[in-house]
């Protein structure tokens, strides 16, 4: 096998959070198991795998391309490397593509429930923000009531899903620039419907289908594009249910357990269930003092994390790769889950503590975890259960277990499209998003980068984001960033203004500065890096692109920014990573997605697409040189828009 071994032998030690670290070592002669166990016993992973060339979409197989030429470099039905490659990757991309549509869905059912009169526990919490979506939805608005309005917006919703006339998915459509929509309906890649698409898309690569790599590579970007009108749907309705992010204190890492309370800690991407927990635990607080606590203290995991953080404060426990760690705290009381990127092995490690596991969703169920279905009709209910599950499993705390990294630090999140724009309006009240792109166009900046994605223990868990930021700040890049991203620069202290001295260029620091001294409202001062959200929530990062390219009156592959994913793991990072180079962003990629295994694709990928689309891959694992590649992107887009430095 030529596999490479991803972990050195010498050194396995899979991650640089310090709290896990910390947390570690507290467990080392315990022999416990986590992942960061299982990502050594699995190497070397399998070659074919790794390179994408095995085949296992018909059962005459697994077919894996053995050679350069003859029999052996085919699969059984004569599939070629290119085919399965291609196959391969793009149902990734539908994988990708069905989670955060079905993420999706859920809000748009509670949104639905909600006009129907069938979910009293929630609300329109924005209402502004409903105004602006029926706006661009094409919705009347002038003398409806609001629940009125939002019918009408989940009506598009859902026709979204299933729409069978020959018309764009309304929730891209709307949010894209003249030059993009142009470009999508060209490449015939416009979806009309998220289900039909991904349908499409399993239907169009299954056995003796399609067998031609750009036109699999298409129909994947379909799917991609989809993912993307899910994302828009996740992110609007969920503030228009939950309220639009604005400028928040929290803090993060394992630190932010609490021994003296129950501790509860939400995990997943949906806020739908999460929202409710965090006021169901502000309701119950004396039943916890009850049985001897301070109170409630609920703490975020991955995304429904991010989620509660941006628009309540709460405290992010860890992200993705280090979930185990905080049942490992010994005072964690309950993990409640919802969907997507939660480790089964949570329940294993749970069954040392006294920790209670809780799945939620029909579709999530964890062996030997106690399921609690969750229902929007009764949703302040179900969440009080999940509450009383906790308080109770707190009476059964081992104070002999209890180990908590006293790793923890301060963070400013909440950096909404909208509230960025707000802070740039106090310097520019009529064309607030100038403020970005003049700082661009003077060379303050140099440009903006999303930093996206998971962890991925391919590497040292949190080495890249945290290289890669580190790099793009010094060079005075803006940095904007969602999901486990997020998280790492949480977990590190990067999301602090303190950092913004100890790392940002001269360019940068100032630029945070000018914004600051504008805006004394904002009294905790600016990160060096701007949360904005959840996987769901790199539309977000769209509506910025697309902000900044008609202010500069271009297309977005002509606007200085750039992506980066620099630990992606998950099917849905593939399909945001797919989008992000149909939109024209030039994407580097951390971990290498199988690909390798054919010269056609990666070409296709890495630079036939840019002539496509304007953005292509970039697959680097070093990341300085991923960097270092992004800096060149950004460099090359502000000379062709006349910047000279
Ligand atoms: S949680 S998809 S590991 S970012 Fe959104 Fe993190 Fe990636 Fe899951």
């Amino acid at each position: 096998s030529d596999a490479p071994r991803v972990v050195d032998p010498k050194n396995p030690i899979r991650t640089t959070d310090p709290g896990a670290l910390q947390m570690l070592e507290m467990i080392k002669d315990k022999n416990i198991e986590t992942v960061y166990d299982r990502v050594v016993a699995q190497q070397p992973q399998c070659a074919f795998g790794y390179k994408g060339i095995c085949c296992r979409i018909c059962i005459a197989g697994p077919c894996r391309v053995k050679k350069e030429d003859g029999p052996g470099s085919r699969g059984i039905c004569g599939a070629s490397a290119y085919t399965i490659v291609s196959r391969n990757i793009v149902r990734m991309i539908a994988g990708g593509a069905a989670s955060h549509s079905e993420h999706a869905r859920h809000v748009l059912h509670t949104a639905h429930a909600l006009v129907d009169g069938h979910a009293d526990d929630y609300e329109i919490k924005s209402p502004a923000k409903l105004h602006k979506l029926a706006e661009k939805l094409g919705v009347a608005t002038l003398d409806r009531g609001d629940k009125d309005i939002l019918r009408d917006v989940v009506e598009i919703g859902y026709a979204d899903f299933g729409r069978y006339q020959d018309r764009p998915l309304a929730f891209l459509d709307s949010f894209m620039t003249e030059g993009r929509r142009k470009k999508f309906q060209h490449t015939n890649i416009m979806p009309r419907n998220i289900d039909g698409s991904i349908t499409e898309l399993i239907a169009q690569t299954a056995m003796g289908v399609d067998s031609d790599p750009v036109n699999i590579i298409f129909g994947g970007l379909k799917s991609a594009l989809a993912d993307l009108g899910g994302e828009y749907i996740g992110t609007n309705l969920s503030d228009v249910l939950f309220g639009i992010p604005e400028p928040i204190v929290s803090e993060a890492n394992l630190g932010v357990i609490n021994p003296k309370m129950v501790n509860i800690a939400v995990h997943g991407h949906n806020p739908v269930l999460s929202e409710m927990v965090v006021a169901a635990a502000r309701a119950m607080k004396e039943e916890a003092v009850k049985v001897g606590a301070e109170g409630v203290n609920i703490v975020g995991i991955c995304c429904t994390g991010n989620e509660l953080l941006m628009r309540e404060g709460v405290y992010l426990a860890t992200s993705s790769a280090s979930q185990e760690m905080a049942i490992l705290t010994g005072a964690l009381d309950a993990m409640v889950v919802d969907i997507q990127c939660i480790y089964p092995a949570v329940q294993t490690i749970a069954e040392c503590y006294h920790t209670k596991v809780i799945t939620t969703e029909a579709i999530m169920k964890i062996p030997s975890a106690q399921h609690i279905a969750f229902n929007t009709t009764t949703a302040m209910e179900d969440a009080k259960k999940l509450i009383k599950i906790a308080i109770e499993a707190y009476k059964h705390r081992d104070p002999k277990k209890i180990s908590i990294p006293n790793e923890k630090h301060k963070l400013v999140a909440g950096f909404s499209v909208e509230a960025l724009t707000e802070i740039f309006s106090k310097i520019n009240p009529e064309r607030p998003i100038s403020v970005l792109t003049d700082a661009i166009q003077s060379g303050q900046l140099k440009g903006v980068c999303l930093m996206a994605g998971c962890n991925n223990l391919k590497r040292a868990q949190d080495e890249s984001h945290i290289a890669v930021l580190k790099e793009l700040v010094k060079n005075d890049v803006f940095v904007i960033s969602t999901g486990c991203s997020s998280g790492a620069f949480a977990k590190f202290g990067l999301m602090s203004p303190l950092a913004v001295d100890t790392y940002a260029g001269e360019g940068l620091k100032s630029f945070i500065q000018t914004l600051e001294a504008a805006n004394p409202q904002l009294a905790t001062g600016l990160p060096l890096v701007f949360h904005v959200g959840s996987c769901v929530d790199n539309s977000r990062a769209v509506d910025l692109a697309v902000a900044m390219a008609n202010e500069l009156g271009v297309d977005i592959p002509k606007v200085p920014f750039v992506a980066s994913a620099p630990e992606a793991m998950h099917e849905k990072a593939v399909a945001i990573g797919s989008w992000c180079v149909t939109m024209g962003l030039p994407t580097h990629v951390g971990s290498l997605p199988p690909v390798e295994g054919s010269d056609l694709v990666y070409g296709i990928t890495t630079q036939i697409a840019h002539d496509v689309f304007g953005g292509n891959f970039i697959f680097e694992v070093d990341p300085v040189i991923g960097a270092s590649k992004l800096l060149d992107a950004l460099e090359y887009r502000t000379w062709k828009l006349g910047i000279h430095r």
